[in-house]
């Protein structure tokens, strides 16, 4: 058996050998998802309801296991990890309401009954990469599950620990063998194998845009929908009237949380020229005070990046960049990264590209329309803030920003009970939210004659 070794980032060492699967191991995964999905779809909603609340508890108890191991695996902050853990047995406890309310419709028809039914596509691939493997990994299977499917659900390679793990949770809780299936292995074989495998009914990829371009191109080759939430570049527009001392404070909480590693990472602060300076006179100490280090450590914000050659990916971006200033970072081994900020022009790579990394360009804006135009000159959509005590432009400006999740006066992006996920090339579809379970189905339409 093949397998490859999962690295410590916030120390450079391997934790342990993990398993990585073949094509035909990846199959055989897919083919115990078929049979266990059967029996599960057959069960009584309110026994679903039951299991994906037992499912809950064991992942409750064990949040503090989860949480220790993602800070080894990913190096975030046990603050963070302890929060994403339990948001797993959130959304898991939020999912199991779903089984109970998936009801059709009755439509009226001459000449007898017209019903609709949501059917389980059958067995869902969920792709997931290395940034917050928990949690997004759940934004899939729990309404996937819910819905009456069975969940085949591949980690990124970096950090397949806190998903193997889950997987076993599964069957501590009671999950049906087969049910939900942990694939650890290659994108290139496992991910592909979902995208290709007929019995694979449905595709969920959260990762890159161009991986999930493929991925979609080969869905699309299948006539299997495919859930996309890839990358973004994010603004987080400060007009002159917002409460400056409030944006300043928290813009580097909005780029910096786990080291920019995060899809929301709102990696541009677009500035209304008239407080430009006086933003960045407020930014500076926020900034130098953000604390890096051992993610084990309570008081720690932000831990390493995932990996040297990621680190080495965020460096080449300050290539010929105008930093302003930048936090401080451990020096040990790691794959530390200073926080940094960058003055940039609209052209400049840096406020174009995703960084994924503790970068943050900051740009003038002359007005409104300005600040509109310039937060929606990207490929990418997914998320951003608007600073402003004017309600008008608050509704303005979140009406012109062309984004799936915004927050006025707030850097908030992901609760459970609301819709997330991107336009333009951040994604396609939503997750999350009351509509989640339902889109894990296909709805059936019955016409009874009378
Ligand atoms: P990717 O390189 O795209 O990898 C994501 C996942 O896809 C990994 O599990 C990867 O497996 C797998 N994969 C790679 N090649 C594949 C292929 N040909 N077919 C099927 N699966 C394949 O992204 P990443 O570097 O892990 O994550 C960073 C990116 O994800 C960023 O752009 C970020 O913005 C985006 N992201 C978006 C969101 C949302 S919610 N919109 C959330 C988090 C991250 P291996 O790596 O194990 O080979």
């Amino acid at each position: 058996m093949s397998v490859f070794t999962v690295i410590n980032p916030a120390t450079a060492l391997p934790i342990r050998e993990v398993a990585r699967a073949s094509a035909g191991e990846t199959d055989a995964a897919i083919s115990r998802a078929v049979v266990a999905q059967r029996s599960w779809a057959s069960l009584p909603p309110v026994a679903r309801a039951d299991a994906l609340r037992s499912f809950a508890r064991v992942v409750e108890a064990h949040g503090e296991e989860l949480a220790q191991l993602e800070v080894l695996n990913s190096g975030h902050p046990i603050g963070s990890a302890r929060w994403e853990a339990s948001h797993v047995a959130q959304v898991l406890n939020f999912y199991a309401g779903a089984p109970e309310r998936l009801s059709g419709q009755q439509i009226p028809v001459a000449g007898g009954l017209d019903v609709t039914f949501h059917e389980p596509y059958g067995v869902v691939g969920i792709i997931v990469p290395w940034n917050f493997p928990m949690t997004i990994a759940s934004w899939g299977f729990a309404p996937a599950l819910a819905a009456g499917n069975a969940v085949v659900l591949k980690p990124a390679e970096l950090t397949p620990l806190t998903a193997i793990r889950l997987g076993e949770l599964a069957l501590l809780a009671g999950l049906p063998e087969g049910l939900f299936e942990v694939v650890t292995g290659s994108g290139s074989v496992v991910g592909q194998r979902f995208v290709s495998h007929p019995d694979v009914r449905k595709v969920v990829f959260t990762g890159s845009t161009s991986v999930g371009t493929d991925v979609a191109a080969g869905c699309a080759r299948e006539l299997k929908p495919v859930t996309l939430e890839l990358g973004g570049k994010s603004a987080n527009i400060v007009f002159a009237d917002a409460d400056l001392e409030k944006a300043a404070a928290s813009a580097p909480g909005a780029v910096f949380d786990n080291a920019g590693q995060d899809c929301c990472a709102r990696s541009r602060i677009l500035v209304e020229r008239s407080v430009y300076d006086r933003f960045l006179e407020l930014l500076e100490p926020a900034v130098r005070a953000w604390r890096v280090g051992d993610p084990a450590d309570e008081a720690t914000e932000m831990g390493p990046l995932i990996s040297a050659s990621h680190r080495f990916t965020v460096e080449g971006f300050l290539d010929g960049a105008d930093v302003a200033f930048r936090g401080s970072a451990p020096s040990g081994d790691g794959f530390w990264f200073a926080p940094t900020v960058v003055l940039a022009d609209p052209a400049d790579r840096i406020a174009r590209e995703e960084v994924f990394g503790p970068v943050v360009a900051v740009l003038p804006f002359e007005d409104e329309a300005g600040a509109i135009r310039l937060a929606n000159d990207t490929i990418y959509g997914l998320a951003g803030s608007i600073w402003t005590e004017n309600l008008g432009r608050a509704v303005r400006v979140s009406r012109g920003v062309k984004s799936g999740v915004l927050s006025v006066n707030s850097h908030s992006s992901v609760r459970y009970w609301t819709p997330f996920g991107g336009m333009k090339a951040s994604g396609l579809g939503r997750e999350l939210g009351p509509d989640a379970a339902e889109h894990f189905t296909e709805t059936k339409n019955v016409f009874f004659a009378t």
